[in-house]
């Protein structure tokens, strides 16, 4: 994680869309300009100011080409922490940015941007996904008991000296790294953590499983990116689109993989594909995400209305004169891609900044 210098043509760019975008500003484009210039050439970096921060945070959503959900970039909140320095600190604000954003389940689209890099300074860092996952845990015989996608991280997290429960539904403790520091264990306190429990609308039987997921999908592990400084911590959250766990997380195989046992529960034929009890288990799982969600007052999607809001934002941005770019096989649902309007077109696959971005560097 060396030190990069924001480029000043990137600076440059930013700052007119910025302007351009935001015509009312109290210190003219030009004045600006030349005040970022001089600090670059003096110190090497520069300070966006707080509605340059809150328009770069929202349209490095906008930007965003795998995001079906972009039709509300206007509305992301954002909570500017780049003051804050220890562990304890940020893991106050990202315990804040939990309790704003769950708003007891009228969930708030919110980012926290903490402090870039400097020259004399590292970033802090969360290991962490996302600020809430589920533990995973390999057994002795080969299987896993809870989230497989999250054994990695769950392996690390108790090397640090994590007390594992060894659930199915283990919320993980946050690993917050910050300059010169060793990474520090810090829980997510149990009463910021919304979970719902899944049920059917009408197969009692499915409660029994014992499923559940957290309210908020808060991604902490991407790069934000604004006029050629980095932020490497900048944890964002929306709300879930019903398919991401009801067609991904509990049904990958390689995450909880549970269509052989919804199944069964169905009393599906599973000797041959054609019964297609695949699929006709992944639309009950589906069925009853959004029935629990909606039942606990949690604000969720389906993937048939985002895709036609995802197309509405299309149309809109394009009468604003915007390109929306966009990645077709992220923003096609894992179910019923064919009967979505998404499906039936092409995209613009263009990479615009400000954006989010995944780094390669290893994090547990
Ligand atoms: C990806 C929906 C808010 C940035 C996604 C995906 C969905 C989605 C379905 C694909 C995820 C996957 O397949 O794993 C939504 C909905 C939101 C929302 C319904 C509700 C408001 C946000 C916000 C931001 C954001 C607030 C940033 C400020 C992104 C990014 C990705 C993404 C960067 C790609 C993640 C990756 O590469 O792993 N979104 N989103 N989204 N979204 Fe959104
Ligand atoms: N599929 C992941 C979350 C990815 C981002 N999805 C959102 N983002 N909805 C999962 O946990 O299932 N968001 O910011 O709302």
């Amino acid at each position: 994680r060396s030190w990069k210098a924001p480029d000043w043509a990137e600076a440059e760019e930013f700052i007119r869309q910025f302007h351009a975008e935001n015509p009312e500003q109290p210190v003219p484009m030009g004045m600006r300009l030349r005040q970022i210039r001089e600090h670059l050439e003096r110190t090497g970096t520069y300070r966006h100011t707080r509605a340059e921060l809150e328009f770069g945070a929202r349209v490095a959503w906008r930007n965003s080409s795998r995001c079906i959900g972009r039709l509300y970039w206007k509305s992301l909140r954002v909570l500017d922490r780049r003051t804050s320095s220890t562990a304890e600190e940020i893991h106050a604000d990202l315990c804040e940015h939990l309790r704003l954003a769950t708003n007891e389940g009228r969930i708030r689209p919110v980012i926290s941007v903490f402090a870039p890099a400097t020259p004399f300074r590292r970033a802090p860092l969360v290991w962490n996904s996302q600020l809430i996952r589920y533990a995973g845990y390999r057994t002795v015989d080969g299987g896993v008991v809870g989230d497989p996608g999250n054994v990695d991280f769950t392996d690390a997290v108790r090397r640090l000296g994590w007390q594992a429960p060894g659930g199915w539904f283990d919320v993980l403790p946050m690993v917050i790294e910050t300059h010169g520091d060793k990474p520090q264990l810090l829980d997510v306190p149990r009463d910021l953590v919304l979970e719902v429990p899944i049920t059917h609308p009408d197969l009692p039987a499915f409660a029994e499983l014992g499923l559940r997921w957290h309210a908020v999908p808060a991604i902490s592990h991407m790069r934000l990116s604004i006029g050629g400084v980095d932020y490497p911590l900048a944890p964002f959250n929306g709300w879930y689109m019903g398919t991401e766990i009801g067609a991904r997380n509990f049904v990958d195989e390689d995450r909880y993989n549970l269509l052989p046992v919804v199944a069964e529960l169905l009393g599906l034929d599973t000797s041959k594909e054609t019964t297609l009890w695949r699929d006709r288990a992944l639309v009950e799982l589906n069925v009853a995400v959004l029935h629990s969600f909606e039942a606990a007052g949690v604000k969720i999607t389906d993937h048939h209305t985002e895709s036609q809001r995802f197309l509405t934002h299309i149309e809109r941005e394009e009468r604003q004169g915007r390109r929306v770019p966009a990645d077709w096989s992220w923003i096609v649902p894992p179910v019923s891609g064919g009967v979505t309007p998404v499906f039936h077109r092409y995209y613009d696959e263009a990479d615009q900044r400000p954006n989010f971005y995944l780094d390669e560097e290893a994090r547990a």
